[in-house]
């Protein structure tokens, strides 16, 4: 190999790695927001968030099958016990909106839901 083929390689090589970095940037920058559904409450009732900024909810269920549904935002997921459901969302309006379970999960489901708050 002569050596300015070394140098265009090394220089891909390079490339590559600061491209990883900023993917792996991007990625640990967005929030991650655990919610734990169990029969018949989402812990925390309440979450945060800043209009416009992105944001990963991560779902999980403490006992059967839950539904997360925020509405406003068209956000959903099934919540399956033993696996993390992650979905994105970026709110594009500020206010107070209702989250639910959509998922029938026994006497007491009707009741279960939560309150997202996004401040401009
Ligand atoms: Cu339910």
């Amino acid at each position: 190999m002569n050596s300015q083929r070394r140098r265009v390689l090394a220089a891909g090589i390079a490339a590559a790695g600061v491209a990883c970095a900023a993917v792996a940037f991007a990625r640990t920058k967005e929030k991650v927001i655990r919610i734990t559904a169990r029969r018949f409450v989402f812990q925390p009732r309440e979450i945060r968030l800043k209009k416009g900024v992105p944001v990963v909810l991560e779902l999980v269920t403490a006992d059967v099958v839950m539904g997360f549904n925020a509405p406003d935002f068209k956000v959903r997921a099934d919540i399956i016990p033993g696996q993390a459901a992650r979905v994105r969302m970026v709110p594009d309006k500020s206010g107070t909106f209702v989250f639910l379970c959509d998922v029938f999960c026994g006497d007491g489901h009707e009741g279960m839901s939560g309150q997202i708050h996004v401040v401009a």
